[in-house]
């Protein structure tokens, strides 16, 4: 495929400005890179919720699922398990995997599902013309909340690490190159990967100047430290005039949930673990 290939025919609806062209754009250039060292573009299965995000299903040309708000995990999950031979990549949005679809977010991360979550978190409603999501900074102004939200924002990067994520990140819409490397990674993670990549919304909450002040790479700290990952990730509350560190926070290696070679689907790569377990109580 060449990169016109991978791009679908299909009109594109994002309003001009949208963080979601650079999120395709990384996409695109990683699924080349992939192609190149022989990944087969048939192998690659998009998984969307319904949202602006949720659209890259269709401006793709590639395997994709198009699923109901708030459903995007469970229908990862069953492909995943259904055939273990696919890269199956979700794209959440922040309603979308943080709102309806929050328990499916938590339980797939628990299990260590093999599989990356690419959350566009614009921090609003945006298919929806603006409303407040679990991410809106307080004081957020949309059309469900004229006179600003008073709820603290949800910290996407700590609740996954605390559901037992194995690879956690954070990236930006105007930070690309940085972008396309955490995508790569996650890609290539055995196990639950999670990307909360902060996306402009051009129209409903713009928050470039915001970011463009406090954003900084991480660098030079223990990815593999639960600790050092907690701590980096509750820096920046979502609000507050805090740095935000952009890449990787944490990564390790653990057991992922899978069907045994005989199609039994539980235990898999577990059953030493569940075993000792059980052995260490009697
Ligand atoms: C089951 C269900 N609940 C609610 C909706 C209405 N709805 C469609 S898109 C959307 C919000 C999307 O927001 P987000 O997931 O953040 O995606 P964005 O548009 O910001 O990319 C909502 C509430 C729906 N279509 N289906
Ligand atoms: S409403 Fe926001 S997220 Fe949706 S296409 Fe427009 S700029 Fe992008
Ligand atoms: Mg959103």
């Amino acid at each position: 495929m060449t990169s016109r290939d991978f791009i679908s025919e299909v009109q594109n609806t994002w309003c001009p400005g949208c963080g979601n062209f650079a999120i395709q754009h990384t996409m695109k250039k990683v699924f080349m890179e992939l192609e190149g060292e022989g990944v087969v573009p048939e192998s690659l299965v998009l998984v969307t919720g319904i949202g602006c995000h949720a659209k890259i299903a269709d401006y793709f040309n590639l395997n994709s699922f198009y699923t109901l708000h708030g459903r995007t995990l469970p229908v990862a999950t069953g492909i995943k398990l259904a055939n273990r031979d696919l890269t199956v990549i979700c794209h959440a949005g922040d309603g979308d995997a943080l709102a309806e679809g929050l328990d499916h977010l938590i339980f797939a991360a628990k299990r260590n599902i093999d599989l990356t979550v690419i959350l566009h978190d614009n921090r609003v409603y945006g298919l929806t013309t603006g409303q407040y999501t679990p991410t809106s900074p307080i004081g957020f102004k949309g059309r469900s909340t004229p006179h600003g939200t008073t709820e603290f924002p949800l910290n996407p990067l700590r609740l996954m690490l605390a559901s037992g994520a194995t690879f956690v990140a954070r990236g930006y819409t105007r930070r690309m190159p940085l972008l396309k490397s955490l995508v790569k990674a996650a890609l290539t993670h055995r196990g639950f990967a999670f990307i909360d990549v902060l996306q402009v919304c051009a129209s409903y909450a713009n928050l470039t100047d915001y970011y463009e002040k406090r954003v900084y790479e991480l660098k030079g700290h223990d990815t593999g430290s639960y600790e050092d990952a907690t701590m980096i990730a509750g820096e920046w509350d979502y609000y507050s005039d805090s740095p935000i560190g952009l890449g990787l926070i944490y990564q390790k290696e653990g057991p992922i949930y899978e069907p045994t070679p005989e199609k039994e689907v539980l235990w898999g790569s577990r059953k030493d673990l569940v075993m000792h377990v059980l052995d260490s109580r009697t």
